[in-house]
């Protein structure tokens, strides 16, 4: 189980085609029920490359007026938000190492020049559960470094089916996505998602368990 940088550990192919599939359905299910949003930074309202939704009791969001945080609700159509696929919780149980479940999933999704900037996932009050993270779809550039945003980074390109997981040491290092690469999967080609593009799955623990 290849080590990025401490306490990030990258499982290759974890999941095969007939995973990927079955969960590219899922959220494909969570985004008619929950439609992808477009966020915008703190204070300036910049907008993020990425499209996102949510599915959990909690969701992570970002608007200009108030900033990051999670809520319970979708920002535009304030539903709750659907529940997180079964697969995924399974997923959790799998690789977390923790004993309460995930509350948050988050959909990230790439249309071919989106990239995501280097942060902390740092919005969460309980850091011993990990952020475990899938990707789906196109291959995209990876980087993680260290829990200082000076630290040194390492690259690594991220298939569909691999998951990524940020626990202990890691949990709080600096990451990113510098790019995708269009037309990497076949994934989404029969999907009524916009092909191509790379859809990523973060899960986190948001509350500390009483
Ligand atoms: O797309 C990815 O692989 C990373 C996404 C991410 O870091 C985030 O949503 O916080
Ligand atoms: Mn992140």
């Amino acid at each position: 189980m290849p080590i990025l940088t401490e306490g990030v550990r990258h499982l290759p192919g974890l999941l095969d085609r007939a995973a990927q599939e079955a969960l590219a359905e899922d959220i494909r299910a969570v985004v008619r029920d929950a439609p992808l949003f477009v966020p915008a930074m703190p204070r300036t309202g910049k907008e993020m490359s990425v499209r996102m939704t949510n599915c959990g009791p909690l969701g992570w969001v970002t608007d200009k007026e108030r900033g990051y945080r999670y809520q319970d609700t979708h920002p535009v159509t304030g539903k709750p938000w659907p529940p997180i696929p079964a697969r995924l919780m399974s997923l959790w149980d799998d690789v977390a190492d923790y004993a309460a479940p995930p509350e948050a999933c988050l959909v990230n999704f790439y249309a071919e020049t989106a990239r995501m900037g280097l942060h902390q996932d740092r919005d969460e009050e309980e850091f011993s559960a990990p952020v475990v993270s899938v990707s789906l779809g196109d291959a995209c550039l990876f980087r993680v470094g260290g829990p200082k945003r000076g630290d040194r980074t390492v690259s690594v390109k991220l298939q569909s089916g691999d998951v990524v997981v940020l626990g202990g040491a890691g949990r709080l290092a600096f990451h990113g996505v510098d790019r995708i690469y269009p037309g990497t999967s076949t994934l989404f080609n029969s999907s009524g998602l916009n092909a191509p593009g790379r859809i990523n799955l973060t899960l986190r623990r948001v509350t500390m368990p009483v």
